[in-house]
């Protein structure tokens, strides 16, 4: 992989771009959609020159690394991940774009102003970023909460509308895993359907917005997320038994 200019240049164009181009009025806003409907799309919160660095990055990560998965999980309702992954470990490893904008302080602080809280750095690193490739048709990440309080997804590919791959959200919601009840979730509360193109990038509460991505019929759906904890995360215990599934069939 060609090496991307990361370091201090980056750090400083992601910072001056934050600075210059996105003003805190917008992102207050924002958290007005954050708090009602548990997610927010901010296609602004990049330039599109750092877009293209992390597809760039994305890309080569997929087709050197992708892990294919196949399975459903009991702690969801029995719902299907039909994808294509690559780890936090091989990215960390292989890339320096993502895990530098993951950690960097000015993003941290634009997500804090959606979120109206604090938003960390997630404590248990296999679960700090991960990418996402459904690239068959029927391929999908099916309902589910997320272990971490948020999500920060950039979305580098992603097929029409008419052949799937939108992302569907029941807010306000809260995780059994003993006894997910999803059907109970459906009827008792709205699912907001969100439409996403290339370039764009949603912010998710995604501990309480039970969400899934719509199984796709055709093209291919590419996504990076980036998970980070609440401070109520920190000392809430985590059991990571849909990572450890998700990852063991697999393990390295
Ligand atoms: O692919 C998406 O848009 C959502 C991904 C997601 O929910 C996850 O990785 O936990
Ligand atoms: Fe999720």
């Amino acid at each position: 992989m060609p090496a991307a200019p990361t370091g201090p240049g980056l750090n400083r164009r992601v910072s001056q771009y934050l600075e210059r181009e996105v003003e805190p009025a917008r992102l207050e806003r924002a958290r007005q959609n954050f708090l009602r409907r548990g997610f927010a799309k901010l296609p602004y919160l990049a330039s599109a020159e750092i877009k293209q660095q992390v597809a760039d990055e994305v890309e080569a990560l997929i087709a050197e690394h992708g892990v294919r998965r196949d399975l459903t999980l009991p702690e969801t309702g029995h719902t299907p991940r039909r994808m294509r992954n690559v780890h936090r470990a091989e990215i960390a490893a292989h890339g320096s774009i993502v895990p530098e904008i993951y950690a960097h302080p000015a993003v941290l602080r634009a997500l804090e102003t959606v979120a109206g809280e604090q938003v960390l750095v997630c404590p248990y690193q296999p679960e700090q970023f991960v990418i996402t490739e459904l690239e068959q048709s029927g391929d999908t990440h099916g309902w589910h909460w997320d272990d971490y309080s948020f999500a920060l997804v950039w979305v580098i590919d992603c097929p029409p509308l008419e052949q799937g791959g939108f992302v569907q959200c029941v807010a306000h919601t809260q995780w059994n895993k003993d006894d997910p009840q999803l059907h109970r979730q459906f009827v008792s509360h709205p699912i907001h359907s969100l439409e996403l193109s290339p370039g764009d990038l949603y912010f998710m509460r995604t501990d309480t917005t039970l969400h899934r991505v719509y199984p796709i019929s055709g093209g291919r759906r590419l996504i990076l997320n980036m998970a980070y904890a609440a401070e109520h995360d920190l000392s809430k215990p985590i059991s990571h038994e849909g990572m450890e599934t998700l990852w063991a069939e697999t393990a390295r």
